[in-house]
């Protein structure tokens, strides 16, 4: 029995069930006799299969809706009290609106079904980073993956008392319906009402709609910063560790860049790398001057198809126990297989749109039927993995040297450069624009802009967020530098120039010595990219000509991008800080005069 000490808390549970009407209330503890109990209760009810429990101890396949398989940006809102304070890239409601549309569908949706109270905390219980949420959930799936991805249950209750603080987390599955979908953003009450929905960002109340959304309201006003970054730590062979954070979108390869392995031609070096985080980083200015990061989550949230043994050998370590797989294929022998990953695909199974699935198999079209959702996922325990960090859970954080921005660009951004300072750096963030994936629903491929990969995980108007950044270069002693990437250039025939993975190890390798100012560099209107020879190529066999394209800098469609720039930060009208602008007349200015010559 877990005891509740927090009469807020009490009261606010009361309410939300009166409302939701389940049959019973369920206060989670966090125990493992109580892990067992959830389990068995979710396979008594179809909504969990257990894999085969010697290849995969621990293991659970689970299968959502197929209208359910990614994040609904067009049912996302930000209910602030004015839409000025959402901005041009957030969909508002009032917070009136918002409240009274969800309660009709929240209105007995848990009819029939439990409801279970899960205290949790991102970041380490007692950091000084951390921050409590209470969730609500009908969904034993939600409770399951939320073990995973934070810390929950008794310890958080104490650790909240009889008055602390925590954001209101309510969820119900409801029926499902995506016409009864509403993921809903009450920053100004720290609140968050999402129904609907069971899928990942918009079940796990944790995760983009706290971590991000919520948290990047709260840090504005707390000088500090919530980002869509991994983190991680390159360990040199004297046994010095340097950290840094990355901004990709959505499925853009955060998860692999943070447990990446050194390639054959470095190992020599003797690098290590130590994943402290995949997804979110929350910042702030340590005592010695310098920006310190800490991963919030306690999971891996991963996309699974393209995970493989060769691509990212760490991840399938920590999925090996103890891990929820969602959307992938389910074998008939109690596997689980994806598309480009390890081994050939079982002799029958079923997809995950719960259809019989075969080795080979072909629509009307003659396409591949796939056999995993393009963004299916698994959940797995983050101290399983085997280059998790020692850090990872320090409740100081981990010190940061560069910060790294990018985006899925065919054309246009060079493998890697540098900006000239903060203020810079925060314009190269601003203006990152990659091509859309399968993690959210849309057309997968056109280029969007994405800020920071913020664009759908600001919770406020993003010309003051940029306002926020440029405001925090001034109150950070010893910033970072700020870098872009790009992974994804692709030549004349849609092949990837850069082999990518564990070989971006090369490009960290430059982005670090740039941060210690060492690193040659030639200076371009964009910023300063490598120079000839300055990247360590050992061991790499590329065809001739292949780094010229990739460190190719073209000034007339980068003069053409601006035209898209401005576009973008016209929407924000006043909101926009001047500097921005100032930013973009000094880009095009030097464009104009690089051309010229
Ligand atoms: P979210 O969890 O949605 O935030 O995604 P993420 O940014 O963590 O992306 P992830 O690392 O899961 O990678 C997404 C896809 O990009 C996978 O299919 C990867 O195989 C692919 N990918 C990752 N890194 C690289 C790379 O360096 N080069 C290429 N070509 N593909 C990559
Ligand atoms: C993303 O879409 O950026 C993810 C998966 O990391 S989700 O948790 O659904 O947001
Ligand atoms: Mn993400």
């Amino acid at each position: 029995m877990v005891n509740c000490q927090h009469a807020g808390l009490k009261a606010w549970v009361d309410e939300m069930a009166a409302l939701c009407q389940p049959d019973g209330v369920i206060w989670v503890d966090g125990s493992e006799a109580e892990k067992k109990v959830l389990e068995n209760r979710a396979v008594a009810r179809g909504f969990l299969i257990p894999l085969d429990q010697e290849r995969y101890p621990g293991c659970f396949y689970s299968r959502s809706n197929p209208n359910d398989v990614a994040r609904t940006e067009h049912l996302t809102y930000i209910c602030a009290q004015s839409p000025e304070d959402a901005g041009p890239t957030n969909n508002w409601m009032s917070p009136e609106d918002g409240y009274a549309k969800a309660a009709t569908i929240f209105q007995g949706s848990m009819k029939g079904r439990n409801m279970y109270v899960v205290a949790f905390s991102m970041g380490p219980v007692g950091s000084p980073f951390s921050k409590i949420g209470v969730e609500l959930t009908d969904s034993v799936y939600v409770v399951l993956n939320m073990r995973i991805m934070t810390r929950v249950g008794r310890k958080v209750l104490d650790r909240l008392g009889t008055d602390g603080e925590f954001t209101k987390c309510l969820h119900s599955k409801a029926d499902l319906d995506v016409k009864h979908r509403l993921v809903l953003h009450f920053p100004q009450d720290n609140t968050i009402w999402s129904v609907g929905s069971a899928y990942g960002g918009n079940a796990l109340l944790g995760k983009k709609c706290l971590a991000l959304r919520i948290a990047s309201w709260q840090a504005r006003k707390e000088n500090w910063l919530a980002e869509h970054m991994l983190i991680l730590g390159v360990e040199h062979p004297g046994g010095q560790v340097e950290y840094v954070t990355a901004a990709f979108p959505s499925a853009c390869g955060k998860t692999n860049l943070a447990m990446l392995i050194p390639p054959e031609g470095l190992k020599a070096k003797g690098y290590r790398i130590w994943t402290v985080g995949d997804d979110i980083a929350w910042l702030r200015v340590g005592a010695d001057g310098r920006l310190w990061a800490c991963n919030p989550e306690a999971g891996f949230f991963g996309v699974a198809p393209g995970t493989n043994s060769k691509t990212n050998p760490n991840a399938m370590a920590a999925m090996r126990k103890n891990t929820i797989f969602t959307n992938v294929l389910l074998g008939d022998d109690l596997s689980v297989w994806w598309e480009d990953g390890d081994g050939a695909p079982p002799a029958l199974g079923t997809s995950w749109e719960a259809k019989v699935w075969k080795p080979g198999m072909k629509d009307e079209n003659g396409k591949p039927v796939l056999a995993a959702h393009p963004n299916s996922r698994f959940t797995a325990p983050a101290g399983q993995c085997p280059t998790i960090s020692p850090n990872w859970e320090n409740p100081e954080g981990v010190p940061i040297s560069a910060m790294i921005f990018g985006g899925r660009r065919e054309r246009l951004a060079p493998l890697v450069f540098e900006s000239f300072d903060w203020n810079h750096g925060v314009y190269v963030g601003a203006t990152v624009a990659s091509e859309r994936t399968a993690a959210a629903m849309g057309a997968v491929g056109e280029v969007r802009r994405d800020p920071m990969a913020m664009i759908p995980f600001c919770g406020y108007n993003m010309g003051d967020y940029f306002g926020h950044w440029l405001d925090m270069g001034a109150k950070i002693p010893r910033p970072p530098k700020i870098f872009h990437v790009n992974w994804f250039r692709k030549d004349e025939s849609g092949k990837f120039l850069w082999p990518g993975y564990g070989e971006n190890l090369r490009v960290l390798e430059w982005i670090l010595a740039r941060s210690r100012g060492e690193g040659r560099a030639r200076k371009t209107p964009i910023g300063w990219l490598p120079a000839k020879d300055a990247l360590d190529l050992t061991g790499l066999d590329l065809p001739a000509g292949t780094m010229d394209k990739l460190l190719e800098v073209k000034n007339d469609e980068w003069t053409r991008e601006l035209d898209g720039v401005k576009a973008f930060f016209l929407q924000f009208g006043s909101r926009m800080p001047q500097e921005m602008w100032r930013q973009f007349e000094s880009l095009k200015e030097r464009l104009k005069t690089a051309v010229a010559a």
